[in-house]
């Protein structure tokens, strides 16, 4: 007995000494630039930045950068631009953690942690028995569960077509899980939408990256990618938007480099987050059909469409979706005035592949695929401000319950 509790004594204190506790990122006196890039100096922005905001994008790019290297980083480019001039101070802005009470408008003043929006879901669910249950649509690497609500009318269970919806894809995007939430809260609560609730049967996941999205919380507000490791190297992470099972192969539009934010994995769709999405997306497919895909992240204010592999490439239905998307743009518009810009992907944005939206295009089979980026353009960018969780989430919400209407 004794010698096993020696062990075990030995073993704690060789744990402690290997272990380094978990020290959260200060982005402290960090600034956000603007800088105009050109292929040539692209590498030497990407190592002088702590994080880049826009992975995808070669002319204009937002970089995080320390105090320490915006001298270097400026002296690189042709043009920068402060967008802002202390990262640290703008996380203050987000506010604190909100402790958790059960569902109601207040929910949506602050940023929670990932435990209480688990609970947020269940308790939201627990009053809606009869046209809602919880659904889990896959697993992360470290082992949570993709959690997410079905909500059904009064034609019931599993009698419409599907409207699927995934938020905070990327862990940074944290007022993506906040407005996805709206929309299932607003849904059952909201006896306005009954008509929609009877139109469709709806699946949102509101953390669809739970890995990720915990880890901005432990250790590094601005981690974008799951937390999959790569054997033989280093870095961590895949992008889960870049590792769908379409066009992954095509080059261009992801990174093959397991360092990079926008790092598409090994094989096609070889992150589990991926493989839960892929299939619920498989099923739906077969068995109702999906008539509205919506992938929700930030920042830039977009509504976006098919294709991401390809600017010259159109959906087959490009014009209902640009007219649906018209509609939305000026129902966001008309409440606070926020402006949209939008277009196919690909020509709009930048490449991507791998992407949701082509998948659930071509091979999900759905009607209209959408991505939105949410809130701001960059002054705040992802860490926006806690006063503006509200408006967001309420202008977003006009925007999708005008194309609810339209699909
Ligand atoms: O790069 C992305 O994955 C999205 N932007 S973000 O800043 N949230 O990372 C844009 C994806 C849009 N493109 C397609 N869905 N094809
Ligand atoms: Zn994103």
């Amino acid at each position: 007995m004794k010698s096993i509790l020696v062990s075990m004594l030995l073993l704690s204190t060789t744990f402690c000494a290997v272990v380094p506790s978990v020290k959260k990122v200060d982005y402290s006196g960090f600034k956000v630039i603007r800088v105009a890039s050109t292929d040539d100096v692209k590498d030497q922005i990407e190592s002088l930045a702590a994080h880049v905001l826009n992975p995808g994008k070669s002319t204009e790019i937002d970089v995080v950068v320390s105090p320490d290297n915006v001298e270097a980083l400026i002296a690189l480019v042709a043009e920068s631009k402060v967008l802002n001039e202390d990262v640290g101070a703008a996380l203050a802005e987000e506010g604190e953690m909100q402790t958790y009470a059960v569902p109601s408008e207040s929910w949506f003043t602050a940023y929670h942690p990932y435990a209480d929006h688990l609970q947020f879901l269940k308790d939201l669910q627990a009053g809606y028995t009869g046209q809602s249950e919880i659904v889990t649509v896959g697993t992360s690497i470290q082992g949570r569960v993709l959690t997410g609500i079905h909500i059904w009318g009064s034609g019931g269970k599993g009698s419409k077509p599907a409207v699927v919806i995934h938020g905070n894809v990327h862990a940074r995007e944290w007022i993506t899980s906040m407005t996805t939430e709206y929309f299932a809260w607003q849904l059952l609560t909201n006896a306005t939408f009954k008509s929609l609730v009877d139109k469709f049967d709806f699946y949102i996941t509101p953390i669809v990256n739970p890995d990720g999205f915990v880890y901005t919380q432990t250790t590094d507000r601005l981690w974008r990618k799951n937390r999959q490791t790569v054997s033989g190297n280093t870095c961590v992470g895949r992008d889960i938007n870049r590792n769908w099972p379409y066009k992954w192969e095509v080059a261009g539009g992801a990174s093959t480099s397991p360092c990079s934010e926008t790092y598409k994995g090994q094989v096609a769709g070889d992150a589990p987050e991926n493989k839960g999405l892929k299939a619920q997306v498989d099923s739906l497919k077969g068995s109702r059909g999906i008539s509205l895909y919506l992938d929700v992240h930030s920042y830039g204010q977009y509504i976006l469409w098919p294709y991401g592999y390809d600017c010259n490439l159109r959906a087959e239905n490009d014009a209902q979706h640009r007219s649906i998307a018209t509609r939305a743009q000026s129902a966001i518009r008309a409440v606070s005035g926020t402006a949209y810009t939008i277009g196919p992907s690909c020509s709009t944005l930048y490449a991507t592949t791998g992407s949701s939206t082509d998948y659930t295009d071509v091979q999900g089979n759905a009607t209209y695929s959408y991505t939105y980026e949410l809130r701001d353009t960059g002054s705040y960018g992802f860490t926006l401000p806690a006063n503006q969780i509200k408006p967001t989430v309420v202008e977003t919400w006009a925007g999708v319950v005008s194309m609810l209407k339209d699909a």
